[in-house]
């Protein structure tokens, strides 16, 4: 680690106690390589495992335009989400539990296989078996949501919560390229894209997460699921229902509530 004084851990440590504490910190700032980054990440990670918490899935990042612009960031990341994160479709969600969370619109897939990285021709595509609408909150723990390419890497991509709608089979799901994609706020559209917004295809970013993982160390076994980045910028997630609707694969929804 090239910031001086400070190791992997004792950063992985800041960002993992302003996650717990509900508090927000100041960005890093300190140069970091994306590999640096990254290893910070890791160790946050294994905090939260080390915690009890399992490690279910991958959610890339900034695979969409609107999202790039939103957030001044102009390349693709990846993070990892745990159990905890998870909420069942249509669940409360206690909003005492973010700094500033922000919510939006995903396509998430299921992988039934392992995906093989040592394979240099493996078809992520092949491992999938379904597909669902689904919900991110995210909740940078950096002061006024602002960060740099390293420090939202090192923060887990902002990773805070999910939701998951219905499950499609990836075989009945049809074509998934031109989907409609709306996030409705207490029953009002706050924005609206497609699926062809997720870097032209969802199966696109999927693929692009095969050699993302590769450099991050990120496995990719059966059971996981992948969220295929934001179609649309986030809005502010407040006391209110959220609903994410994806052509032809449904809704998947998600209420803020004050506890
Ligand atoms: C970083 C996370 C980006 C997405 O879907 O693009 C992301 C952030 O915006 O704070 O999850
Ligand atoms: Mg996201």
């Amino acid at each position: 680690m090239s910031a001086p004084g400070l190791s992997t851990d004792e950063l992985a440590a800041y960002l993992d106690d302003a996650q717990r504490t509900v508090a927000e910190v100041e960005q890093l700032d300190l140069g970091l390589t994306l590999e640096q980054a990254y290893d910070v990440q890791r160790a946050v990670i294994a905090r939260r495992v080390g915690r009890g918490e399992s490690v279910v899935g991958a959610k890339l990042g900034f695979t969409s335009a609107a999202k790039m612009a939103q957030m001044g960031i102009d390349q693709i990341i990846v993070g990892e989400v745990t159990d905890a994160m998870g909420f069942a479709d249509g669940d409360d969600v206690d909003l005492s539990r973010f700094i500033h969370p922000r919510i939006e619109p995903e396509v998430a897939f299921r992988l039934a296989r392992d995906v093989d990285l040592a394979d240099p021709d493996v078809d992520v595509v092949a491992a999938v078996d379904a597909v669902a609408p689904a919900l991110e909150i995210i909740d940078s723990r950096y002061r006024a949501f602002r960060f740099a390419l390293p420090d939202v890497v090192a923060d887990n991509t902002s990773a805070a919560a999910y939701v998951i709608g219905p499950w499609t089979p990836l075989v009945q799901a049809g074509e998934l390229g031109d989907l409609a994609v709306r996030l409705v706020v207490d029953g009002s559209d706050a924005e609206t894209g497609s699926s062809a917004d997720i870097l032209g295809h969802p199966l696109a970013a999927l693929r692009a997460l095969v050699p993302l993982a590769r450099v991050t160390g990120l496995r990719l076994p059966a059971g996981h699921v992948v969220l295929a980045g934001a179609a649309t910028a986030a809005v502010p997630f407040g006391a209110s229902l959220v609903e994410a609707h994806v052509a032809g694969l449904g809704v998947a929804s998600v209420r803020g509530v004050r506890g």
